[in-house]
């Protein structure tokens, strides 16, 4: 193996195809990550869904019926494979392949690659995407953790810490290619609210802010549950906003670097927050409820500021102190923390760790 070169295999999530957006903060990291990589002279393969984008990069399309999104799933949710999975597909492919490849990377938030990586005669290292969701994905995680001490990493501290077993595993942050996101000194009076419109988003907080303190707020992202948005627009019908819909990176930046602050209002432990470090590329204030990676990306009255969970007034009151954020500290931050040469280098040097655990091992 030639540790300048290494082959490997990255294995995305099977809940659509790499591109549209559906398959949320994983099709950033995967992008972002895989680029790199190959920049620093590995080769990658990309495996996904059929109607995927490999940016590029060698692709493999996989056909067969895409997972339902682990989202949906409650803590005692069985584990389900529908006929023709996809996922199955990505695996039997991966076991074909294996001898090609140095080390096999997971992106998939689900059952099968985790339960699978005995079986494999190379090296499965796990990004996981979420905190816990189910017994079933926190028992099998847990049985990789401990068999294969090292392999498996997360985003972020707060998201570790919703696993028992989280002190175990690797945190590597995130990180976006800087280039593509443009600095703007003088905003547009708006703010912004960026991410999957579904209920776990808390995107009705964001408009209630929007309507109270009667700022414009611009919404982005792919509208994935319309009986939710519907109830939004019914509860606040006079609130100043715009949903603008689901943009590439470029055109996404291009509307969020003009906005004053974004606002992130997550129900759940946000494993990161991609969008609170594409806001700060842009120099863009975040105000995030303390709740998930967000809170560990944020800093306090320097790059934004951090609200009492699901409080509007909370949001409300923040919203009033952005003046005192300086922009072009936000900026520096995501250059100096979350650069995708930053984040490459967590992501190679966990890989290094992998390889040279399992050449002790074998
Ligand atoms: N659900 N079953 C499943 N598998 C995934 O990989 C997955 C998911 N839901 C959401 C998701 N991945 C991505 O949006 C993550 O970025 C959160």
């Amino acid at each position: 193996m030639n540790k300048n070169s290494l082959k490997l295999l990255l294995i995305s999530s099977p809940v659509g195809p790499l591109g549209p957006g559906l398959t949320g903060g994983v099709e950033l990291t995967l992008r972002n990550v895989a680029s790199d990589l190959v920049r620093r002279g590995h080769q990658v393969t990309i495996v996904a869904t059929q109607g995927s984008t490999g940016w590029g990069m060698p692709l493999v399309e996989i056909s067969g019926t895409v997972q339902t999104s682990a989202q949906t799933q409650a803590r005692d949710t069985p584990i389900i494979i529908p006929p023709a999975s996809v996922l199955a597909g990505f695996w039997d492919y991966a076991r074909q392949v294996q001898f090609d490849y140095d080390l096999i990377v997971n992106f998939a938030y689900d059952w099968l690659p985790f339960y699978v990586t005995p079986f494999f005669s190379r090296p499965v290292a796990h990004l996981v995407s979420m905190g816990s969701i189910s017994e079933a994905m926190d028992e099998i995680i847990e049985q990789v953790v401990m068999a294969f001490p090292g392999t498996v990493a997360v985003h972020s501290h707060a998201q570790a810490a919703t696993f028992t077993f989280g002190d175990r595993c690797r945190c590597l942050g995130n990180g976006i290619d800087l280039s593509c996101y443009n600095f703007c000194p003088e905003p547009e009076p708006w703010l912004a609210w960026m991410g999957r419109i579904s209920p776990e988003k808390g995107l009705e907080d964001a408009v209630a802010a929007s309507h109270k303190t009667g700022i414009p707020l611009k919404i982005m992202g792919v509208l994935q549950n319309q009986d939710y948005w519907q109830q939004i627009l019914r509860d606040y019908p006079k609130a100043p906003i715009d949903y603008l819909g689901f943009f590439s990176t470029s055109e996404l930046q291009e509307h969020l670097r003009q906005c004053r602050g974004l606002l992130m209002t997550p129900r759940w432990v946000e494993a990161f927050g991609n969008v609170a470090i594409e806001a700060l590329a842009c120099g863009v204030p975040v105000i995030a409820y303390r709740r998930g990676g967000p809170a560990e990306i944020v800093e306090e009255g320097k790059t934004g500021f951090l609200v009492e969970p699901d409080s509007v007034a909370g949001l409300v009151e923040a919203i009033n102190g952005l003046d005192r954020i300086n922009r072009y500290t936000c900026r520096q931050q995501a250059e100096a923390k979350y650069s995708t040469q930053a984040m490459c280098d967590r992501v190679e040097q966990w890989l290094y760790t992998i390889l040279m655990e399992w050449e002790k091992r074998t």
